[in-house]
C-alpha cells in the first residue's frame, strides 16, 4: 500500500499553526518575526478557512497598530528578535500620530484589508451561527478603523493630480526592489547615517535571493528622511527623495474600498458606503489614466521627476485587481495569459512572474525582480474571478496550486528552475494554499 501523502491544505494549516503566536501570526518563522500589514490580511484569509474567530483576531491585532491619521503601519512589532530594521531604527515612539503603546514602523503597505474582511465574511456566513454573529459584531466595532484607513489614503496620499496613491518608500509598495522603482531609486542621494547590519541575508540560502546592499542603504536613508520630519505627511512630500504614484497600491485601495462599501451596507452604514464607492471610483479612474499606449499595461508615476515609469512588471496588471472597462480588462487578461507572462515557454510553472523573462531587468531568483510570488498569483486569481473571468482564474489557480505541491510554502519561487526561495513556511503562502482549496470547493 502506498502511504497517503499529506494534503496541501493539511500541510498549509500546519504552517499557520506553527507560525501562530496567539493573537497574531509571524509573517515567516525566522526572516519576518513580526506582523506585516498586507501579510496579515492574506494570513487572515487563510485562517478563515480554519477558524473565523482566529481570522478576526489577526485583523484586530493589526488594527491595534493603526495611527491617529488612519494609516495602518506596515509592521506591528512584537518582542521577537532577529529582524532589521526594528523599532529603534524607525523611532516612531513618541511620534504624535503613532499609537502610544504599540511599536510600529512609520510607513504603510497595499490596502488588501477589506478584501480579507470580505472573504472572512463569506466564510462566516457560510458557517452561520456564532461565526456569523461574531463577524457582524467585529465589523460593526472596527468599521470606522478600516474606513479611516481608506480616507487617509484618499485625503493624504492621493493629492497629486494623477490621483494615484503616493508612496514614500519602496517598502510601501510591498514589491521592495522591483524594477518599477529602479529609476526613482537611482535618484536617492544617500546621506550620512548610523551604521547597520543586515539580518535578512542570514535567513536565506543565498544573498542573491534578497535585495542588494545598495538597495538597503537607500531603504535606510529614506527611513532617516521620514524620521527627520517626524513622519508628517505634508513635510514628507517636500522632503523625501522617493515620491512615487504607485498604480498597484491605488488598485488595491479602489478594490478594497468597494468591498468595504458592500460590507458597510450590510450593517447600516449606507452613507459611509456611498463615500467609499466614490473613493473607489476616483482611484479606479486614476488607474485607468496610467495605461501605457505602447503596451496597454498600467504605469507608476515618478512625482519627483514628473515622469511616467515604464517597466515590464506584474504591477502593470493593476487594472485586473480594481476592474476596468471590458475592452481593457480582456486585453490585459489576454496579455497576462500570453507568451511574455504566464505562457512564457521558459517558465517552470505557468503563473505570472513578477517581471517578464523578456525584460532586461528580469532575474529569475532575485526577490521582486523575476520570481513568482504565490500570494500575488492568488490575488490575481481572486480578482479575475471577482471580475467575471473564472476561466482565466481557474487556469492560473490550477498552476499556482501545483507550484505549491512541494509543500515548502516558500516566500517565492525561481520562475525558470522552480526552486523554492526566500523563507520557507512563509505564512501568506500557506494562507493562499488554503484560500485556493476553499475557492475551488465553492
Ligand atoms: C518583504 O518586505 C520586508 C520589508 O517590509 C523585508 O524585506 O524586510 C516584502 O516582500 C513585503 O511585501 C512583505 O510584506 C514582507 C513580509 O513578508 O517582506
Amino acid at each position: 500500500m502506498t502511504e497517503v501523502a499529506t494534503s496541501l491544505p493539511q500541510a498549509a494549516a500546519e504552517v499557520l499553526r506553527a507560525n501562530d503566536r496567539g493573537r497574531r501570526t509571524v509573517a515567516a518563522p525566522a526572516l519576518y518575526p513580526h506582523q506585516w500589514s498586507w501579510d496579515a490580511a492574506f494570513v487572515a484569509i487563510g485562517w478563515a478557512t480554519i477558524s473565523v474567530p482566529r481570522a478576526l483576531e489577526e485583523m484586530r491585532h493589526l488594527l491595534r497598530g493603526q495611527w491617529a491619521t488612519g494609516m495602518i503601519p506596515h509592521i506591528v512589532f512584537t518582542p521577537e528578535p532577529g529582524y532589521f530594521p526594528g523599532p529603534d531604527r524607525w523611532r516612531t515612539a513618541g511620534v504624535g500620530q503613532a499609537p502610544a503603546d504599540v511599536p510600529t514602523s512609520g510607513i504603510c503597505q497595499p490596502a488588501i484589508h477589506s478584501l480579507a474582511l470580505s472573504v472572512i465574511g463569506e466564510q462566516a456566513r457560510r458557517k452561520g451561527g456564532a461565526d456569523a454573529e461574531l463577524f457582524r459584531a467585529f465589523l460593526a466595532e472596527t468599521f470606522d478603523g478600516w474606513l479611516a484607513w481608506h480616507r487617509w489614503l484618499e485625503t493624504t496620499r492621493s493629492t497629486h493630480p494623477t490621483g494615484l496613491v503616493e508612496i514614500h518608500h519602496p517598502w510601501e509598495s510591498g514589491m521592495d526592489n522591483s524594477p518599477r522603482w529602479d529609476v526613482p531609486c537611482a535618484r536617492i542621494d544617500v546621506g550620512t547615517m548610523a551604521p547597520y547590519e543586515r539580518q535578512d541575508v542570514r535567513h536565506v540560502a543565498g544573498a542573491d535571493e534578497r535585495p542588494a546592499d545598495a538597495d538597503y542603504d537607500r531603504y535606510l536613508w529614506l527611513v532617516e528622511q521620514l524620521v527627520s520630519v517626524g513622519y508628517d505627511d505634508d513635510a514628507a512630500r517636500r522632503t523625501v527623495d522617493f515620491r512615487v504614484g504607485d498604480v498597484f497600491f491605488t488598485a488595491t485601495h479602489a478594490m478594497s474600498a468597494d468591498l468595504l462599501a458592500a460590507l458597510g451596507d450590510g450593517i447600516g452604514r449606507g452613507a459611509e458606503a456611498r463615500k467609499l464607492r466614490a473613493m473607489a471610483a476616483r482611484a479606479r479612474a486614476a488607474v485607468s489614466r496610467t495605461a501605457d499606449p505602447a503596451t496597454g499595461r498600467a504605469r507608476d508615476f515618478d512625482m519627483r521627476a514628473g515622469e511616467w515609469l515604464d517597466s515590464a512588471t506584474v504591477g502593470g496588471f493593476a487594472p485586473l485587481v480594481c476592474g476596468a472597462d471590458a475592452g481593457t480588462y480582456d486585453a490585459l487578461v489576454e496579455q497576462l495569459l500570453g507568451p511574455s507572462w504566464c505562457g512564457h515557454p521558459a517558465l517552470a510553472h505557468p503563473v505570472p512572474p513578477t517581471v517578464t523573462p523578456d525584460s532586461e531587468a528580469f532575474v529569475s531568483r532575485t526577490y521582486w525582480r523575476g520570481p513568482q510570488w504565490p500570494v500575488l498569483v492568488w490575488l490575481l486569481t481572486w480578482a479575475l474571478r471577482h471580475h467575471g473571468r473564472r476561466d482565466a482564474a481557474e487556469a492560473i489557480g490550477r498552476a499556482g496550486r501545483e507550484q505549491l505541491g512541494d509543500l515548502t510554502f516558500a516566500e517565492y519561487y525561481d520562475s525558470l528552475s522552480g526552486q523554492a526561495l526566500g523563507s520557507q513556511n512563509q505564512s501568506w503562502t500557506a494562507a493562499v494554499a488554503l484560500a485556493w482549496t476553499w475557492g475551488e470547493e465553492r
